[in-house]
């Protein structure tokens, strides 16, 4: 371990980890196990693995191809552990989570079943006092958020919500001993990922399921398949290569790019490319082209390749109409299903647009619009998250001089990297605003993050350091340039939970930093020029 301070002895805990996902369980590895820290990671839930386990919907699957979406900090770690299928599902990446965990020993400095309710500087001291929901009281030296990007379930007030007499359910907050849904009818409220993800195996299940839908999403197939063990031998051979390669892309993954626009070329040309990318599924749809996220005319092209696929698919022209999407694709992020446009030739399946027809309330027997009240025994709100500050703002948060994070964000996050912020020394965000994060293939990024900010309390210890804190300026001029460069692109043009946009009153700024191979270069410069843009108290 670093060289203790005097502050250090006097604290319970070297560093306090607050969240028991991906980024709070690699966190207490790379602190205790490989830098001999004292750690504490405090857990809401009864298990760990965040939004892994709390998202436990029908057909929760991540979007990003399994081999990847994996840590890549132990090189035994990749190589034993065998992932079943291309996309995998929420149970076994919830497994993956739980080796990990077993594997290095971490369950017995995570403490399960703790909200954290409140974190607080001591300028006096420079210790932080973390207090749970339960009453706990430790103070550390260093706090690190690792609250995850979509873990503060958005369950909109809809008027009448609470007077519904059945059984109502959140796709991220879903019961773990699952649920029935047979002989039911059955609401779904909402049509982004998770509401796509699960609508295809509830409807195979209801009596009736009746979809409610204010804004039609993208969506492309997933094609999802067992792993084939041959494909498995040859990329574990190459991981560290692979891993390489992704580093040096913009979305932090290969999607490989067909060609530099999609308006060099004819018509028909673009649409058999857009064809191959179709039926190879995924997210790297986005990728056909290199100018989608940057050219509306371009982007228009994929989106209308998207439409005339919709309305092969669903035979009623009406619903097909109604679930072509309008907006930019990619804008919103793009769905990945299974059977998601079929279920709506299933003839126990309606769909509810809410363009013109708008939800006016729920009632006790059911969910009630302009066109009348549809009588349902189950509500399913598939409404997304409060994302990337939804959890850390429900904390009571507190830096030096007592100005609450609260206050310091009341016009948006700001953040040095989205990594640190002024006026909260010590503390960190893994995956905070301002950071790829969200555009990113998530576990990566968390690394990344858990690896910059392990290195950064280890400089700062041997350095007889005693606080560091970003800078203002560093700050105002990285929260420019995020949103310069979401300004490029198409990005910022749509209601998306980019920008807060959700959430009614939720101040609209983009969020996530857009390039993961120019942000990696910077946070090793940064480095490099001994934590350029952070002030380090002696
Ligand atoms: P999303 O993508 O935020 O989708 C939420 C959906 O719920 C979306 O269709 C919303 O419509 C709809 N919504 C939200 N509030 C309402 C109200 N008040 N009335 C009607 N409809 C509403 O969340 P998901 O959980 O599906 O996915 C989140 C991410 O998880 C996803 O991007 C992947 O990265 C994994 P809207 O579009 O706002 O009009």
């Amino acid at each position: 371990m670093a060289e203790a301070t005097n502050t250090t002895k006097t604290a319970d805990f070297d560093a306090i980890v607050v969240g028991g996902g991906f980024a709070g369980i690699y966190m207490v590895h790379r602190l205790r196990n490989l830098m001999g820290m004292t750690v504490r990671a405090y857990e809401a839930g009864s298990g760990i693995g965040g939004t892994w386990f709390w998202n436990r919907y029908p057909g929760a699957r991540c979007d990003i191809q399994s081999m990847e979406y994996s840590y890549q900090f132990s090189e035994e770690l990749q190589q034993e552990w065998e992932w079943s299928e291309r996309f995998a599902t929420q149970p076994e990446i919830l497994k993956y989570a739980n080796h990990v965990a077993e594997r290095f020993d971490l369950m017995k400095d995570i403490q399960l079943n703790t909200p954290v309710a409140s974190t607080i500087y001591d300028d006096a001291t420079a210790l932080w006092t973390v207090t749970t929901a339960s009453g706990e009281v430790k103070t550390a030296r260093f706090v690190v958020m690792a609250t995850g990007c979509l873990s503060s379930a958005n369950l909109p007030n809809i008027k009448g919500r609470d007077s519904f007499k059945g059984d109502t359910y959140h796709t991220g907050k879903w019961p773990h001993e699952g649920v029935d849904f047979t002989g039911k009818r059955v609401a779904v409220i909402g049509t982004g990922s998770s509401a796509i993800q699960s609508i295809p195996l509830i409807a195979q299940q209801a009596k009736h399921l009746t979809v409610f839908q204010r804004t039609a999403s993208f969506t492309v197939p997933a094609h999802n398949q067992p792993l084939d063990p041959e494909f498995v031998r040859d990329f574990k051979s190459r991981y560290k290569e692979i891993r390489t390669h992704n580093w040096q892309q913009p979305f932090g993954q290969d999607f490989g790019s067909f060609g530099e626009s999609a308006l060099k070329i004819s018509e028909t040309e673009r649409n058999d490319i857009y064809e191959k990318q179709w039926q190879k599924g995924g997210l790297s749809f986005m990728g056909t082209f290199d100018d989608l996220m940057f050219d509306r005319v371009a982007n228009e092209t994929a989106a209308e390749f998207i439409r005339t696929k919709i309305r092969g698919i669903v035979q009623d022209p009406a619903v097909a109409d109604a679930l072509a999407p309008r907006q930019i694709v990619g804008c919103k992020r793009l769905c990945v299903d299974t059977g998601f446009y079929d279920t709506f030739n299933r003839p126990n399946v309606t769909l509810v647009p809410l363009d013109n027809n708008p939800l006016e309330e729920i009632t006790a027997t059911g969910v009630r619009t302009g066109k009348g009240l549809v009588e349902v025994d189950v509500v399913v709100f598939a409404t997304g998250f409060d994302a990337m500050t939804g959890a850390v703002s429900k904390i009571d948060v507190r830096g030096t001089g007592g100005r609450t994070l609260q206050d310091k964000w009341a016009e948006g996050p700001k953040t040095y990297l989205g990594l640190a912020t002024a006026g909260f020394p010590n503390m960190f965000f893994v995956t905070g605003p301002g950071s790829p994060s969200v555009l990113s293939n998530m576990l990566p990024s968390i690394e990344q993050h858990v690896e910059w900010i392990a290195e950064c309390i280890d400089h700062v210890s041997t350095h007889q350091g005693r606080t560091i804190e970003a800078l203002p300026e560093s700050e105002e001029t990285w929260v420019h340039h995020v949103n310069d460069v979401a300004h490029t692109t198409l990005y910022p043009n749509c209601n998306s939970w980019y920008l807060g946009a959700n959430v009614p009153g939720k101040v609209r700024v983009f969020m996530p930093y857009i390039g993961v191979n120019t942000y990696v270069d910077k946070c090793r410069d940064v480095v490099a020029k001994g934590y350029e843009g952070f002030r380090i108290a002696r």
